[in-house]
């Protein structure tokens, strides 16, 4: 079985779900500027503009949103990038890892 929280400390017990894909969501949340987070969108998860502005908003609207789908490892790296860029600018900016069922 696997846990993850927001911070990324994560329990795995079962290797193959290393390997199984992730879902990367997006929360919305009050601070981070709308460019930045479509930046981040472009620069970590390889998304065209169009789809990055259409990421934000739809997290900007509904609470969150699904960016991609990625084997764990993958996902877990770009997740801890972004969020470390997000830091570094004083951004509040979060991506949560789901299983893909
Ligand atoms: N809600 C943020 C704003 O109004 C933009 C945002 C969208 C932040 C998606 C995080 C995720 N500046």
């Amino acid at each position: 079985d696997i846990r993850i929280i927001p911070d990324l400390t994560f329990i795995v017990a079962n290797r193959e779900d290393l390997e199984k894909p992730y879902r990367v969501i997006v929360e919305n949340d009050d601070v981070t500027p709308m460019d930045f987070v479509v930046m981040v969108l472009r620069l970590f998860f390889g998304l065209a503009l169009n789809d990055a502005m259409q990421v934000m908003l739809t997290a900007h609207h509904q609470g969150r949103a699904l960016v991609t789908t990625m084997p764990f490892e993958e996902a877990k790296e770009r997740v801890y990038s972004a969020h470390t860029v997000a830091r570094e600018e004083g951004y509040p900016l979060t991506f949560y890892l789901e299983p893909d069922n």
